[in-house]
């Protein structure tokens, strides 16, 4: 994955971003199939509307920098670079899984990759983040540690404990609020008494803000966010206001949506506004259509050699479930 892009000319990088978003996309929209076919074991939050964060976003991390991520965290897997085939396996439940199955949808983490997992607990990625920023200053080697949350986290105690302990040991945490105006069913200002902007400044830690659902905007804010951080070793808060497309988790009726959000969110959707960024910057649109049809077979293939992995064997049901001698990686 790259990490250099020329500023004036982020055709490039555009492009990687528009197609880590359209594997998200494509990636999801099975699992939305596969989930009422009845194939998905548990619950399933998918991020359809959110994709261009995370994509833009990876478009700067290396393998040693960390990600951390909630419920909602197929994109954010997906972007750092996870496998598609281990992935679709983990949230099928079968013995191929980047977790061996055992984790699924709210659990996928692949260390060797730096993703050091989904959550369901809302907020607990922060805690995880900021250790690992203490670890990665520790290495020297300039390093971050990425979390991703939504704005329905804000009001939970452990943000505030986090954003106070970054500032002070200046730790290369990577706050990353996908701020999509939802808190499972209620708005989030029904929620929270300040901005995240204004709790930025309380803390004295570096804030920046852009339209999470346009490539470009993403690209610049993310680039400037993270050299700044890989210069200084110090923490940044973006906030990306986004499009939460779907409901909360699948099966969510949805009766609290006001009328014409749907319109509303439609008229934003990042890939539609990644196909006109790309357009803008010089890529013809055939290079949109090969990508598109790339990223559909790789689905494809990745869905089937999933759907063909054996379940866990039942005798290994004890298997990992304590370490001994260090972490497995797989
Ligand atoms: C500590 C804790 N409190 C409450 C919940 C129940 N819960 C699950 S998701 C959610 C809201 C999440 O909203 P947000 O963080 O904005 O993410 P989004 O779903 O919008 O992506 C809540 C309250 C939980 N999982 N953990």
């Amino acid at each position: 994955m790259s990490r250099k892009t020329a500023p004036n000319n982020p055709a490039e990088a555009l492009k990687s971003i528009y197609r880590r978003a359209m594997i998200i996309r494509e990636a999801e929209k099975t699992l939305q199939q596969l989930f009422v076919d009845g194939k998905v074991p548990g619950f399933l939050h998918l991020s359809i509307g959110q994709e261009a964060v995370a994509s833009a976003i990876s478009e700067f991390l290396t393998p040693g920098d960390t990600v951390s991520s909630n419920h909602r965290g197929h994109g954010h897997t997906l972007a750092k670079g996870v496998d598609l085939t281990g992935f679709f396996a983990e949230i099928l439940g079968r013995a191929t899984g980047i977790c061996g199955g055992r984790g699924g949808s709210m659990h996928v983490a692949d260390l060797r990759l730096g993703m050091l997992g989904a959550n369901g607990i809302v907020a607990a990625g922060l805690p995880i983040t900021t250790g690992s920023a203490l670890a990665l200053k520790g290495r020297g080697k300039g390093e971050i540690a990425v979390v991703y949350f939504g704005d329905g986290a804000l009001a939970e105690g452990l943000v505030h404990e986090c954003l106070n302990i970054a500032s002070l040991w200046s730790l290369p945490v990577l706050f990353c609020c996908e701020n999509n105006g939802w808190s499972e069913f209620s708005p989030t200002e029904k929620q929270l008494a300040v901005k995240l902007k204004d709790l930025a400044a309380a803390f004295g830690i570096a804030y920046a803000e852009a339209d999470g659902n346009d490539m470009l905007a993403m690209h610049d804010v993310a680039r400037d966010a993270i050299g700044r951080m890989r210069a200084g070793c110090i923490p940044h808060i973006l906030e990306c206001h986004t499009t939460r497309v779907r409901g909360h988790y699948e099966g969510d009726r949805q009766d609290y949506r006001p009328e014409g959000e749907a319109d509303e969110m439609s008229a934003r959707d990042p890939v539609a506004i990644g196909r006109r960024r790309l357009a803008e910057a010089g890529v013809e649109g055939d290079w949109i259509e090969t990508t598109d049809a790339e990223v559909k077979a790789a689905n494809a293939a990745a869905l089937e050699a999933a759907l063909a992995a054996p379940l866990p064997d039942a005798a290994t049901l004890l298997a990992d479930v304590y370490t001994e001698g260090g972490l497995r990686h797989g």
